[in-house]
């Protein structure tokens, strides 16, 4: 009896399982999104911010941030428009270490990020600790393109992607959660795209 040469071979894996529901892979394309005017941020301007519900409100500049631990992601990106993007390696410091030095109080338990343009976006304070979310200035090895929130943006890639606020100046520690920009507009609050929680109430 013939045997079919291959039969047993493992297929390649399917892209569609790396999809979240409803998403397609926007291939080597990466859109651009964004609500307000790009703004023109030099670094010796920019700075990244950890308060409200803290021990030690704590602010680094541009080299400050560089001096902390480098620390990266390399996996895929998913917007709520439908395009995700595999593959993509983003560089800089992971938002545990800003979190450690800044000493979350006990009754903390959402953030609201702010970017420099007055852009803001909600999280549950889980979504940015253990490993989940970073502040990075590099993607693919080379500086974060302006349009793309350089020179650094908020990186929380287990979430859509307006989330990962660009031109990132600020993450305020609350008590209770406060909605940004796009929830109060009717995006999720917490934005899973695993669980398509693209709307609130879904
Ligand atoms: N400051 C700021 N950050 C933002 C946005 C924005 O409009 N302003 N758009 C969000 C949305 S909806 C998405 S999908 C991503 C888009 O990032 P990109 O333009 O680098 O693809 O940025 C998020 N962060
Ligand atoms: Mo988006």
């Amino acid at each position: 009896m013939p045997v079919t040469r291959g039969f047993f071979r493992k297929r390649p894996e399917s892209p569609a399982g790396r999809l979240p529901p409803g998403q397609y892979d926007t291939g080597s394309g990466w859109p651009v999104l964004t609500a307000e005017a790009t703004p023109r941020i030099r670094p010796e301007q920019w700075s990244i911010a950890v308060d409200g519900l803290v021990e030690r409100p704590t602010t680094w500049s541009w080299d400050e941030a560089h001096a902390l631990p480098r620390s990266s992601y390399s996996g895929d990106i998913h917007c709520v428009t439908t395009w995700s993007k595999f593959d993509v390696t983003f560089s800089g410091v992971s938002v545990d270490e800003l979190l450690s030095a800044a000493g979350p109080g006990d009754d903390a338990r959402f953030a609201l990020v702010h970017s420099s343009t007055g852009y803001t976006t909600n999280l549950p304070l889980a979504d940015l600790t253990g490993g989940k979310a970073w502040v990075v200035w590099e993607v693919d090895g080379k500086p974060l393109p302006t349009q793309h929130g350089g020179p650094a943006r908020l990186l929380v890639p287990h979430l859509y992607f307006w989330k990962s606020a660009k031109w990132v100046s600020r993450i305020e520690l609350l008590a209770e959660d406060q909605q940004g920009f796009w929830e109060r507009n009717g995006y999720h609050d917490r934005g899973d795209p695993w669980l398509e929680q693209r709307y609130q109430g879904d």
